[in-house]
């Protein structure tokens, strides 16, 4: 018998093809509920560091879109580290895959609930990751996943991470906004 996860989980690939809009260029890869699906899935993949630049993969709840404008994202924000070059061949899958089992694995406990899903954006300056969650009002989870996150990927305690609301980046169609939290 296969091992249920809580939740059903979709995993989505962007591929950047400036001829199409950016909502256009987000495709499912796959669903998944169960432990044995999601490897089998990992293990088919392309690792993160071996994308091409300008991909991302995300994984999400579900029936949530990694996008900005989805409903259960639009009042939320991300938590975000940036990897430098060096972290891409080092760092990058190993803290990749840790983000996905956090999720596909509740790490975030009674926050659960908050979590909507994670990114990893493979960019020419600087790869980022991201968990995203529902609500920036709702400090007392943003703050318990922000420091879950950093423990479980073993971030140094000197090495501060943000959190930027979406509502930001979307009103300025662009990724850069300013950070509310950091931990
Ligand atoms: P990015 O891919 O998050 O980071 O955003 P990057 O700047 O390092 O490449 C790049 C651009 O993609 C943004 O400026 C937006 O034009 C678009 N974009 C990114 N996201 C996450 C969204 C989104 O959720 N919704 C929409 N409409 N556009 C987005």
């Amino acid at each position: 018998v296969k091992h249920p996860l809580q939740n059903k989980w979709a995993l989505w690939y962007f591929k950047n093809d400036r001829s199409k809009n950016w909502d256009d260029n987000l495709k499912i890869v796959a669903k998944f509920q169960f432990v044995e699906d999601f490897w089998a899935l990992y293990n088919h993949i392309q690792p993160a560091s071996r994308l091409q630049t300008g991909c991302d993969y995300s994984l999400f709840k579900d029936g949530i879109r990694p996008a900005w404008e989805d409903q259960r994202n639009k009042l939320g924000g991300r938590w975000l580290l940036t990897l430098n070059k060096q972290q891409r061949s080092e760092e990058l899958d190993a803290f990749w895959l840790e983000t996905l089992l956090c999720l596909i694995g509740e790490a975030f406990e009674e926050y659960g609930d908050d979590i909507c899903g994670a990114t990893i954006n493979v960019r020419g300056k600087a790869d980022k990751l991201a968990i995203w969650t529902a609500d920036v009002e709702n400090k007392e989870a943003v703050m318990a996943i922000g420091r879950k996150l950093k423990a479980r990927l073993g971030v140094p305690a000197k090495t501060i991470i943000g959190y930027e609301p979406h509502d930001e980046a979307m009103a300025r169609k662009s990724s850069m906004a300013k950070t509310k939290y950091s931990v």
